[in-house]
Order: structure tokens, then sequence, then C-alpha cells
């Protein structure tokens, strides 16, 4: 018989599942519950996915807010464009924006201290992939992440939009120093 012809039997599916293929449904079972298990044992133990906070906003709301933390902890400006770069404010946060091809502003951080990093867009759905680690986060309009980070090693980080968001998508990156 061939899958492509209709089963000789017509009520195939009437026949009793055989020992062996008990077997099989009990293995996929249980490995399917391990591997549910595993997502719980890994986010807490793990220390690879983050806890994040969201809270509904607006894009006026955080646009008001990432300019007013600009405006407070701007340190300089790089590259042509004049992009600020920011320090984290008193309370250790820190703003970040995505828009129609960039995040604003670029992030200077140190190690070992701990950041709540507020991210969302203005425009559309963008993706933060930070580079070179393993932190990949859906950036919304109207919803604001509150990331908690502790960068342990000093560096150059990569922001990537891991979202595909127009003709200018590929040049979407940002930076985070790490000092
Ligand atoms: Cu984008």
């Amino acid at each position: 018989m061939s899958a492509i012809l209709p089963p000789s039997d017509r009520l195939w599916w009437k026949t009793p599942i055989s020992g062996q293929e008990w077997t099989w449904i009990g293995i996929a079972f249980v490995w399917g519950m391990v591997m549910f298990g595993m997502m719980l044992y890994w986010h807490i133990y793990g220390k690879q996915n983050l806890s994040n906070e969201v809270y509904r906003t607006t894009t006026e709301m955080f646009q008001a807010k990432t300019d007013a933390f600009v405006k407070e902890n701007t340190i300089r400006t790089e590259t042509e464009q004049q992009i600020p770069v920011a320090k984290a404010n008193a309370n250790n946060e820190a703003f970040l924006l995505a828009r129609l091809w960039s995040w604003y502003p670029i992030l200077e951080l140190e190690a070992g201290k701990t950041y709540k990093i507020h991210l969302s867009a203005v425009d559309y759905n963008h993706g933060f992939s930070l580079q070179p680690t393993n932190i990949n986060i859906q950036v919304i309009p109207g919803y604001e992440h509150v990331v908690k980070m502790t960068p342990t090693k000093a560096g150059t980080y990569a922001i990537v939009c891991n979202e595909y968001c127009g003709i200018g998508h590929h040049t979407m990156l940002g930076r985070i120093y790490v000092k």
C-alpha cells in the first residue's frame, strides 16, 4: 500500500494501538514533560532568560520619558549624527527607544551594576537583540518593557534590530558601552 492510495482497511483508525506504539507515545509524553520542566528550571537556574516586566504606555509618553532621560543624562555625543551617549540615571534606570531605523540613545553602563532598561518602540514592531549575548526580545509600540540587566564584562555591545521593519531595517543598529 502506498500513502497516495486510500487505505485498504477503511476503518483503520479503529484498530487498537499496538504495544510498541504505546511505548513511543509514553516516551514522547515523558520527554515533553521533561522539556516543559526545563523551561521553568532554566528560567530560574540558567541565568539566561530575562524576567522582564511589561507595562502599557503610549508612544507619546515613552518618547517624552526618553527625551527627559536623554536631556538629563547625556555625557557626550557620537558619530556625524550627534547621537547622544547617556549614562543611567540615579536610580540605575535607562531608556532605550526604537524607531525607524535607529536605537536612541547610546547607553554607557558600568560592569557589575544592575540596571533597569526601559524599552519601547514609537512606530512599528522592532526586535532588541543584544550582541554578542543571547538576549533577544520584541519591542512593541504601546508596551514598555523593563528589563533588569547586570553587565558583567566591559566592552562594546551592539544592538541589532531582529524584527524586519522596512527598507532600512539592516541599518538599524545601536550600541551599549560597558565600562
Ligand atoms: Cu527595527
